[in-house]
């Protein structure tokens, strides 16, 4: 079972003046995300925290990159449990469609979920040996064709409705997800770029603006990302998988569920 979490959210103002009084870092103003504490701030991430910028970015890929790493065909049954609907324990909730499906349904045939990576594969090329293509963080159950349909597309606003999109969209170069897991896509890519700096056998990955990266090591769009991530912060679905995923498989956590602030702090 997930350890127990303590997390509040405290008022900008009461940061404010417990950084008058000595006892957390500055607040980012113009932040509109929260601060927040969280059980692990004094332990897992003690260095990180007080820092802002490319200093809160260096220490958080020191602190998030040693990990357990998953073979590509041990995410199956790790997607049964991270991914488990809430409401029906048989089967997974889709990322995108929000469809709930039966975990037996797992595989490449109509009707079937496989595993997306959020973080588009081919957006720096890093395919599915151990590393950036099998981390759970960014990977998440969706149906085959909706997969197919997102492929590797930069995340913007805009764009039609499809079979089983769940409310997502798409247009020719870009992909919306329904609200309901816009900021967990924002802060899957964010993580990512943090986690994966260029210093293992992998590309540096980064968010930038652009709806045009194809298989450069880059990630769109930034300013849209930061959007979802205050539009929607993180809720128990989102924690729970981030602790599950702790816990039991990578032994690494999500900095931007846990701080969705900081998403602005390094941004
Ligand atoms: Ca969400
Ligand atoms: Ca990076």
């Amino acid at each position: 079972m997930p350890a127990t979490r303590i997390r509040s959210w405290k008022s900008v103002a009461l940061t404010t003046a417990a950084v008058l009084v000595g006892l957390t870092a500055p607040a980012v103003t113009a932040t509109p995300a929260a601060a927040t504490t969280t059980a692990y701030d004094s332990t897992y991430y003690k260095n990180a925290i007080g820092k802002t910028g490319t200093s809160l970015k260096s220490s958080l890929h020191t602190i998030i990159s040693p990990q357990t790493k998953l073979s590509y065909s041990a995410l199956w049954e790790a997607l049964k449990v991270t991914d488990q609907d809430p409401n029906n324990s048989n089967n997974v909730k889709l990322l995108y469609s929000g469809i709930s499906r039966s975990k037996s349904l797992n595989g490449g045939d109509v009707g079937d979920w496989n595993r997306e990576h959020v973080w588009a594969q081919s957006h720096g090329d890093f395919g599915t040996s151990a590393g950036p293509g099998t981390d759970l963080h960014h990977i998440r159950p969706e149906d085959v064709q909706v997969n197919s349909i997102r492929g590797n597309k930069d995340f913007d606003w805009g764009g039609s409705s499809f079979t089983n999109s769940g409310g997502s969209l798409t247009d020719s170069n870009s992909f919306e997800p329904r609200s309901a897991v816009k900021g967990d896509v924002a802060r899957m890519i964010l993580y990512m770029a943090v986690r994966y700096e260029g210093d293992d056998a992998f590309a540096d990955l980064e968010p930038n603006d652009a709806v045009t990266n194809g298989s450069s090591p880059y990630h769109g769009r930034l300013s849209v990302l930061k959007q979802w991530n205050d539009q929607d912060p993180p809720d128990a679905f989102e924690e729970r998988r981030n602790q599950v995923i702790y816990d039991t498989y990578q032994r690494n956590r999500n900095p931007f569920i846990d701080h969705p602030e900081w998403v602005e702090a390094i941004w």
